[in-house]
């Protein structure tokens, strides 16, 4: 009998390393098809690059696709790794609304989707998890800095570089900005215009800013992104005002441009938006695989800088 034991033993334990084995080695062989956004900010390029990294330090075959800022360009790639026949998606949606229909054809392909940073509308039940940061959480920090910067101030008038429209990003940090603001009587957000997330687009739109009205009366600048507040900042100082003093300005993303121009006393605080996704989302996909059950969400931490430590920041994010 005790030999039957011992047997029936040696055949569970050889079972459980034979069932292992195929599960690492089928996670050895992953292939996921990565549909970015594109490359429209420092940030962006940066989350691109981590995701690539991560990818390769992994042995991940990552099919990478540049949306160049369209949607229907992403649309396309998510039908080219569905025809591929990928092991999953990750998706950084441009825009939240318009995916349903190729995230169906994924589902039906049995072809899970993880979305990575912005969100989308579409049903939950079409993506496995979203691995992101928290949007109104990040607006409403920038509000309240800027409410403590100005609390010896009766009346400041901010002006905000939006997003790009459409967007969960600039929805969430306009939402979040605009919560916090209002609990201020003496805060008033005079203008609102998209500069598309850029650096040309944010100077364009400071520029529009700085001649629709006095310059004088512009109390703050609030970025949804640091690359527009870098754009704005050329345009203040083209204007002949002196960024981060005549205008204090707040933004998000913590590139490290925006660490240089806190240097040069033109930029005054940042929030934290962390590019290194990829470690979270390729554990999510593995996860998932290996037939865990995922939360809704996977949240990525935010904080703030400021000019005390921008020194420090910038050489810890370039090496120099
Ligand atoms: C937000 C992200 C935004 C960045 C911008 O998570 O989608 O898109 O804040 C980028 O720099 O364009």
């Amino acid at each position: 009998m005790r030999f039957y034991r011992l047997s029936f033993a040696v055949l569970v334990m050889l079972l459980v390393v034979f069932t292992s084995a195929l599960v690492l080695h089928a996670q050895d062989d992953l292939t996921i098809g990565f549909a970015q956004t594109g490359s429209e900010s420092g940030w962006r390029t940066a989350f691109t690059e981590a995701m690539q990294a991560e990818a390769e330090a992994q042995g991940i075959n990552l099919i990478f696709s540049d949306g160049q800022q369209k949607q229907e360009n992403q649309i396309a790639a998510l039908r080219s790794f569905i025809a591929q026949g990928v092991d999953a998606i990750i998706l950084a949606p441009l825009v939240e609304t318009g995916w349903d229909e190729v995230l169906q054809e994924a589902q039906d392909a049995e072809i899970p989707v993880f979305i990575i940073d912005r969100n989308v509308t579409a049903d939950p039940s079409l993506y496995v998890t979203r691995i992101a940061s928290d949007f109104v959480y990040e607006g409403a920090l920038a509000g309240a800095w800027l409410a403590t910067a100005t609390a010896d101030r009766t009346e400041c008038n901010i002006v905000e570089l939006y997003g790009t429209v459409g967007s969960s990003p600039a929805i969430d940090r306009a939402t979040g900005f605009a919560n916090v603001i209002a609990l201020f009587p003496n805060l008033h957000l005079v203008a609102s215009q998209s500069g598309d997330f850029t650096r040309t687009g944010g100077k364009e739109v400071m520029e529009s800013f700085l001649n629709s009205m006095d310059p004088s009366t512009i109390c703050a600048v609030f970025g949804h992104n640091d690359d527009m507040l870098i754009g704005a900042i050329e345009a203040i100082k083209e204007a002949g005002l002196d960024p981060g003093d005549d205008i204090l300005t707040v933004s998000v993303d913590a590139i490290p441009d925006i660490f240089k121009a806190m240097m040069d006393g033109d930029a005054n605080a940042t929030v934290l938006l962390n590019p290194e996704m990829g470690i979270q989302a390729y554990a999510a996909v593995k996860a998932y695989l290996a037939g865990e059950t995922l939360p809704p969400l996977i949240p990525v931490p935010s904080a703030m800088y400021f000019p005390d430590t921008a020194a420090e920041e910038y050489a810890a994010r370039t090496g120099s």
